[in-house]
């Protein structure tokens, strides 16, 4: 089926039936990629049918979507006319690993650091707006970005705003590894609820089509139906914000993803779209270790097994010196922000739970929280690549080095890691 798949065109002459075959067929491809060349694998493989289903709904590039983090983008890619290119994927000069606006116009902005999709949306949707367009604006962000201040900045403008736009908010329970925090609990609490608003919506459309009556008698039934969300749903946060909360779907099930696509069409105002996907989906063994294969070097498919074995590295020497010098101080404790490996702290939260702590991705919380830790007389240890620590140069020297506060900061992948061009100045 890949095949006959050159464009979107060809994507949206396809049966349902087709697009099932679709998706095994880009599981597939997208395996032997990542297995020859290395990426990012498990969060690819999570959203094959919500790609397959936003491009059957959505046209791009006169509607955009904007990929949060943008390593989720590979089947984006793959639809949208370079297939041929993603052999090239992390190699010179090759296909990039995240959406880049000077690739191909469906690419309508460049993601790299997470968290950003919503804000940037939101701003399309307005520009849309101002200039009188009709097209859609969607985000399509992880449970793991929406711990970042910067989204959340964003659903606060955007429920206020009441602008018509649409969060897909792909979770899969997992950041890099298992996601955390009060907006996971939050989350968690509305995964095991029965996907309530999807008749609500079509019953509001046929209503309002009742001439005089309609407008008023809506209004009834929206509150009879606020009152009941409220006894089935607790704590609904997104429609308390402004945000029309839609779901869970089950974000591998196309026709079903499709047809909720379909209402956040219709709809006005900012729509949340809760899709649950599962990262790794069918390929077993990244589905039982999705945080080793978030981002992986080249593999054998048959065992997993990485090819070339990774030597010790800086993170390495880092997590195992903070241990032993843990054992003998106690007041050391040490923060990540959701990148417990790739910061080489995974073994000193075995260690010492109580003075770990993974506070989502939020770098400028994490500076702000180990300059609050030692003002208190605790000596933070605060690993980030450099990169990221971008998000906390405010609390870097407001926080911190303005008040002489003794916080450790590691800053490691500086420099130039040629792999995953993430924009074009920089390669990161
Ligand atoms: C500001 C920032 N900090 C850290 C990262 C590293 N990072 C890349 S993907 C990711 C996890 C994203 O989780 P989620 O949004 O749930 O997407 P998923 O991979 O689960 O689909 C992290 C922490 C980043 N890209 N940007």
């Amino acid at each position: 089926m890949l095949e006959k798949v050159n464009s979107i065109e060809d994507l949206k002459k396809l049966t349902i039936e087709d697009k099932k075959v679709l998706a095994k067929d880009l599981r597939e491809f997208i395996l032997k990629i990542v297995s020859e060349n290395g990426g990012h694998l498990a969060s690819n493989l999570g959203v094959v049918e919500l790609t397959i289903a936003l491009h059957s709904v959505f046209n791009v590039p006169e509607d955009k979507i904007v990929w949060d983090v943008g390593h989720q983008a590979y089947v984006h890619k793959i639809l949208t006319g370079r297939k041929d290119k993603m052999s090239t994927l992390r190699k010179l000069n090759g296909i990039a690993g995240f959406p880049k606006t000077n690739e191909e116009e469906s690419d309508c902005f460049n993601t790299g650091h997470s968290s950003t999709s919503i804000s940037v949306a939101l701003g399309m949707a307005r520009a849309r707006d101002i200039k009188d367009e009709n097209n859609s604006v969607i985000a399509v962000i992880g449970d793991g970005a929406l711990t970042g201040g910067m989204a959340l900045e964003a659903l606060n403008d955007a429920g206020y705003s009441g602008t018509r736009m649409t969060v897909i908010l792909n979770d899969n329970e997992m950041s890099i590894s298992k996601n955390i925090g009060g907006m996971n609990m939050l989350l968690s609490k509305l995964r095991t609820k029965r996907t309530y608003t999807k008749s609500s919506v079509s019953i509001k459309k046929i209503i309002n089509k009742i001439p005089v009556v309609g407008k008023p008698f809506v209004k009834v039934v929206q509150r009879v139906k606020r009152s009941i969300k409220q006894l089935i749903i607790p704590k609904m946060f997104f429609e308390d914000i402004g945000f029309r909360y839609l779901g869970p779907v089950d974000g591998h099930n196309i026709e079903e993803l499709e047809r909720m696509l379909k209402i956040t069409k219709e709809l006005d105002g900012p729509v949340l779209l809760h899709v649950l996907t599962k990262k790794g989906k069918g390929y077993e063994i990244a589905e039982n270790n999705p945080d080793k294969y978030h981002a992986t070097s080249p593999f054998d498919i048959e065992t997993g097994e990485v090819k070339k074995k990774k030597k010790k590295d800086y993170s390495k020497v880092f997590g195992d010196k903070l241990i032993e010098l843990a054992k003998n101080n106690k007041n050391i404790v040490a923060i990540t922000a959701s990148m417990k490996d790739g910061t080489g702290l995974k073994e000193f939260q075995k260690e010492f739970p109580d003075r770990f702590f993974d506070i989502g991705i939020a770098e400028q919380h994490a500076v702000g929280l180990a300059a609050g830790m030692a003002k208190e007389g605790l000596i933070p240890f605060v690993p980030i690549y450099s990169s990221f620590y971008q998000r906390a140069y405010d609390q870097v020297i407001h926080d911190v080095a303005i008040q002489n506060l003794p916080v450790i900061m590691l800053v490691d992948r500086a420099g130039i890691v040629g792999q995953d061009r993430r924009n074009s100045s920089r390669r990161i």
